[in-house]
């Protein structure tokens, strides 16, 4: 390790970490960001962002301004932005593993963190510092080892980041009383520590669901994150690799108002430590109108192939779709709340299938032929706002080529890609400074009195007359 890292080697908790230039980087633009946010609210703190509706309210808060998250935002037309950044320029500006071509998870975690992407050196220096950061003590991977392995693997994986609880720095920090304007601080390091292990625990989780969790693949310090979370599931091609490195990237974050995220955001704004948000954000995540959308899209290419065998037509794909909407079903894999074209991390998966994936893998070029006739199929019922895939359409296919055939556990590398935005965004929720969430509620009674006296006032019965 470069003497200059070495230096910057500090103690807390009794455990050595070091902050190098990221925690530099991320305290200077907190510092920054506050300034513009305490102008920005002194100034501004009464514009209005448009008015919230019954339907709203009553529908999920679907699209209602609600919530300040700043490391990344959706576009319904150019998709996820990370800092800005489509997942475009993200593949093409990220650091990549030598001879490799997909971008790096550790790199885009400082991207969300930082709003750049690290120098080759920060990058060398982080991915040491995320290795150290990634081990679990003895005592804690023997109690996850210890989870009987008929448990779901979410369950697993939320109670394993809670069996790392004790570990917080955050917690341990807040319990000595630290300052407020310095939460960010152990979070940001929570937040390291909670991605690094992670995978970790995930691995555990697979080997205790599949395999032998006394045959754990250990982890390598000469590789990166992505490389070794696959090593430790017990991959070792190293094309999965790549897949890996760019499934990690393109799940992390979503913006803020998804579930997973949304749901670490809320715990995290009572000062509950990051372990503690996180799970929580794992248990949304675990949903099957959310993480587990991938499996069942899997399962309904799986059932297409069934039916139809390996030598389906495209007429065939067009009438079993027509079946499936006929049957009241959706089409698992098409359709957003938000985007309104296809899924840019879609064509990342579809770019990486013609890149590495052979011409006559049949599930693949299946989800190549449901990309060239669903959309028109779902177009023509006239009522779907969104025909196009989105990004469950191509992932189960992929890591079904590769082998990793077991369904149930798609949510948590799910789980693993989205500890990169969520965490990073919990960092900058502390060193804004945001409050608790505590948004008002109504009972349906209070909803229909509300309507109804508006519109006796609106109708000038009111007291108040003509508004
Ligand atoms: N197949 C059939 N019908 C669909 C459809 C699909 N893929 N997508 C939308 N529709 C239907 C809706 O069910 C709705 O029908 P009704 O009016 O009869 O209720 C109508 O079209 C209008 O819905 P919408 O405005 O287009 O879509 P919503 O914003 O309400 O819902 C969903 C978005 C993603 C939930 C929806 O498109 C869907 O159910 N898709 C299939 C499931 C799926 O792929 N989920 C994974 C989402 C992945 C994700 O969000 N990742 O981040």
């Amino acid at each position: 390790m470069k003497s200059f890292a070495r230096n910057l080697y500090q103690q807390q908790n009794g455990q050595r970490y070091f902050s190098v230039a990221l925690k530099k980087k991320v305290e200077h633009s907190i510092q920054e960001k506050q300034k513009v946010l305490n102008h920005f609210k002194k100034e501004h703190g009464n514009a209005k962002l448009g008015d919230v509706t019954v339907g709203q309210v009553i529908g999920g808060m679907r699209s209602m301004p609600g919530l300040l998250y700043e490391t990344s935002k959706l576009h319904h037309l150019d998709g996820i932005t990370y800092r800005g950044k489509d997942l475009y320029q993200v593949k093409e500006q990220s650091p990549k593993a030598p001879g490799g071509s997909e971008p790096l998870p550790e790199a885009a975690l400082w991207l969300l963190l930082t709003g750049e992407f690290p120098s080759q050196s920060e990058l060398q220096e982080f991915q040491t510092e995320l290795f150290n950061r990634g081990q679990i003590p003895a005592e804690i991977e023997k109690l996850i080892k210890s989870f009987p392995k008929t448990m779901h693997p979410m369950t697993q994986l939320s109670m394993g980041v809670l069996a790392c609880q004790p570990l917080s720095k955050f917690a341990k920090a807040y319990h000595d009383g630290i300052h407020k304007s310095k939460y960010w601080d152990p979070t940001f390091e929570d937040a390291l520590d909670v991605c690094a292990r992670v995978s970790r625990i995930a691995a555990i989780i697979f080997h205790n669901c599949y395999g032998d969790n006394n045959k754990i693949p250990t982890a390598d310090p000469a590789l990166d994150y992505g490389a070794n979370f696959a090593k430790q599931l017990g991959f070792n091609d190293k094309t999965f690799w790549e897949l890996m490195r760019l499934y990690i990237v393109i799940h992390a974050d979503h913006e803020g108002g998804n579930v997973s995220a949304h749901a670490t955001h809320l715990v995290g704004s009572t000062l509950a430590d990051p372990y503690l948000s996180f799970s929580a954000g794992m248990n949304g995540l675990a949903g099957p109108l959310h993480g587990l959308a991938n499996q069942e899209c899997l399962k309904f290419l799986l059932d297409l192939q069934d039916k139809l065998g390996k030598t389906w037509t495209e007429d065939d794909i067009r009438q079993y779709v027509k079946d499936t909407l006929a049957s009241g079903k959706v089409v698992p894999g098409y359709g957003h709340a938000v985007l309104r074209k296809t899924d840019p991390r879609f064509m990342c998966e579809l770019n990486f299938a013609d890149q590495f994936i052979s011409k006559d893998d049949n599930l693949v070029n299946l989800v190549k032929a449901c990309y060239r006739v669903i959309p028109n199929v779902l177009e023509a019922t006239g009522k779907v706002s969104n025909p196009w895939p989105n990004v469950d359409a191509g992932s189960g296919a992929l890591l079904m080529h590769y082998g990793l055939n077991q369904f149930d556990y798609y949510t948590v590398l799910f789980g693993v890609s989205r500890a990169f935005g969520v965490m990073a965004a919990q960092v900058w929720s502390r060193g804004l400074g945001l409050p608790i969430e505590r948004p008002n509620s109504f009972t349906l009674e209070h909803l229909i009195k509300k309507v109804e006296h508006d519109h006796h006032i609106h109708h000038g019965h009111g007291h108040h007359g003509h508004k």
